[in-house]
Parts: C-alpha cells; structure tokens; sequence
C-alpha cells in the first residue's frame, strides 16, 4: 500500500512537471501505457489470492483512476495554454493598409487593350476573329497572295526564313496576318465577314520599326460587296475606335499585291503641340491600307471571282496604340518594364466598355 502511495506522489508530480503535450504523453506510456508501472501492477494481480487480489485490486484501480484524471486535466491545461501562446503570437495589425489585391496591381499592356476594343468594334458589327500560326508556309504568306517570285517581300533581307526542307520549302516568320485570311477563304463559305489580329515579323529595326510588330487585317467577301462598303466599315471603325463624332477619310491609289484597285488611306486632323485630334484641322495622317480582293487571290483560295468579291484592309495595332494614347516610343512597348506598364498599362476590370480606353 506504502508502495502504491509513493508511486501516486511521483506520478502526480511527473504530470504536474509536464511542461507540454508530449512530456504528459510520456508520463501516460510510463504509467498507463502497456509496459507501464500501473499496467505492471495490474498484470501481477493474476498471481495474488482471491483476498489479496480483492484489496490489492481496488487499490491499484484507485490509483489508476486518480492518475487518469489527473492526465486529462493536465492536457486540458497545457491545451489551452497552447492556444492562449498561439492568440498571443498570431496577433493582427488592423492598422496596417491593405495590400492591393493582384487584380488591382496588374496592368492590361496597352496593345491587348487595343486588342480587345478592336474586337470589340468589330464584333458589333457582326465581324467574327480569326487566329493563325505565326510561322507560316511560303505559299500561304506569298504565293497564295499573289506575290510574284521576285516581289521584294521574299528577300532575305525583309523577311524572316526558316531554313529549307528536304523537298526545298522554307517556312516563314508571317510578315503580315493576311495567310489567316487566305486559311479562312479556304475553310469556310462566303459570305464571309473576319478580322484577324495577331503579331507579325519583318527584319526591320530603328525608332519606328520592332522586328515583331501587331496587325490587324480585315476581309469582306459576298457576292456583291463594294468600295462603298469598305468606305463605311472604315469610318464607323475610326469614329468608334478614336471616340470622335466624325471623322474625314482620303482614299489614295496604292499597289498591293493582293488587293486590285489598292488603297491608302488617310485621316483628316489637326496637330498641335505634338497632340493629334481627329474630326478636325486641315493635316492628313496616313493610318491603313486597303483594296478589293485580287482575282487571282480569290481562285488561288477556291473562290470563283465570277461570282465573289470582297475587300480588305490592314492596319498596326502599335501604331494605333500610339495615336490614341499618346505613347511616344514604339521600342518601350516590348521592353518589359514595370514602370512603364504602370503608366501606360490599363487596370483589368476597370473600363465600362471595351471600345472606350479614354472615356471613363
Ligand atoms: C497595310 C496594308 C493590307 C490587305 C492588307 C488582304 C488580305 C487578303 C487579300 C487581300 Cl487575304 N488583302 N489584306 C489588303 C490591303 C492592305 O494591308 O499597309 N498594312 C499595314
């Protein structure tokens, strides 16, 4: 009894020494645990007489007892002193200002928001969007359009060149977005209304050139689609795009190869202090260029010219971008920098309409 007595005491204390979770663990496998001294007792009660088995028994389940509930009070203890610790760590400066979340911190680059207000304007008008690989057969990019073999164009110097393949045909680098048009004529029947955005490459590079540039081209085919048609698209594009009530348009002959009668086009406007407007002033600004769909592009794109026809037009999408924002240097586009996006960059989200980057 002495012995059970004294073994109470150190257990007691073991429990209330325990300084965490894991040290009342072990105080609980060294006692109640299958190897443990109370366990050990117990198994010894199988050699004892009935009478000493009696009152040795109660006295062991006693002690049992007692160590049992003074484990789960202790636990109960240290877990709540656990969590007043964790309370007193964790703590919350509400005083502290609210970090933007990232859709609030990140910018639209100028030339997709371009991007999409043009697809927008079009959508509108009933245009659907088209996409194409930027690395593009020679025929779809030339020889389909009706480049002649020695058209400059085709010269190393102005267009990237894969490297030939054993049969001798080398892929290019798309030096306009116009092949999209070429696999549209071919996969689909008139009437056929697309515009077709997308990067471009030239080896080009100074002030206004960047070797990898944005267009987009435009393409029309019916059975009776005109000039005039063209005329109008072009005007309700530029009032919506420039967010101008009118607009003044001058139709210029131009050689395409593609288009036959081809067109350049300029704008009427007004320059003043470096800042140009639109609908206004007695200056011109060359912004696109245009045509109806050459015959032979159209037999070359399954189409019978006897009875289709159609338009086209294609314009930079940088460039646009730096007229209707104001953005000087066309190379600070590709650079990737931070502080740039931030200026000039346009918050997600944050535009009632798509078409209207300068009206709030
Ligand atoms: C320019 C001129 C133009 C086209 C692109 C086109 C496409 C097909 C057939 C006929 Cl599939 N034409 N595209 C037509 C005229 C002009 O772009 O100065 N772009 C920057």
């Amino acid at each position: 009894m002495a012995d059970l007595e004294d073994l109470k005491t150190a257990l007691l204390s073991d429990i209330a020494a325990a300084a965490d979770e894991s040290a009342l663990e072990a105080v609980r496998v060294a006692s109640l645990g299958k190897k443990g001294s109370i366990s050990t007792l117990l198994s010894g009660l199988g050699k004892m007489s009935p009478d000493e088995r009696k009152t040795e028994g109660a006295a062991i389940n006693t002690l049992k007892e007692a160590v049992a509930a003074a484990l789960s009070a202790r636990r109960g203890v240290l877990k709540d002193a656990a969590l007043e610790a964790r309370l007193a760590n964790e703590t919350l400066d509400v005083t502290l200002p609210v970090r933007p979340h990232g859709a609030a911190a990140g910018r639209i680059h100028p030339i997709s928001q371009v991007m999409d207000e043009l697809a927008e304007i079009f959508a509108d008008m009933g245009f659907s969007i088209a996409e194409g690989p930027d690395i593009e057969t020679d025929d779809y990019n030339f020889t389909k359009l009706n480049f002649p073999p020695d058209h400059p164009a085709r010269d190393m110097h102005d267009t990237f060149f894969f490297h030939p393949d054993k049969q001798g045909r080398r892929k290019v680098l798309r030096t306009h977005t116009s092949p999209v048009q070429v696999r549209t004529m071919l996969a689909q029947k008139p009437p056929i209304r697309v515009i077709c955005p997308g990067r471009t490459y030239r080896c080009d590079s100074d002030q206004t050139h960047t070797p990898m540039f944005h267009q987009v081209e435009g393409l029309v085919i019916d059975r009776s689609s005109n000039l005039g048609h063209l005329k109008w698209i072009l005007e309700e594009f530029l009032k919506a795009f420039f967010e101008t009530p009118t607009v003044n348009l001058r139709f210029r002959p131009s050689y395409f190869p593609f288009t036959e009668p081809s067109m350049e086009v300029d704008v009427q406007c007004s320059r003043k202090d470096g800042e140009i407007r639109f609908g206004e002033g007695s200056d011109w600004l060359e912004i696109l260029g245009c045509g109806m769909v050459h015959s032979n592009v159209l037999r070359n794109c399954g189409l019978d010219p006897e009875i289709y026809q159609g338009f086209a037009w294609g314009i930079g999408i940088d460039r646009l971008a730096m007229l209707k924002y104001g953005m000087p240097d066309l190379r600070a586009f590709f650079e990737a920098d931070v502080r740039w996006l931030k200026h000039y960059g346009f918050r997600p989200l944050d535009f009632p309409s798509l078409a209207s980057g300068l009206s709030p």
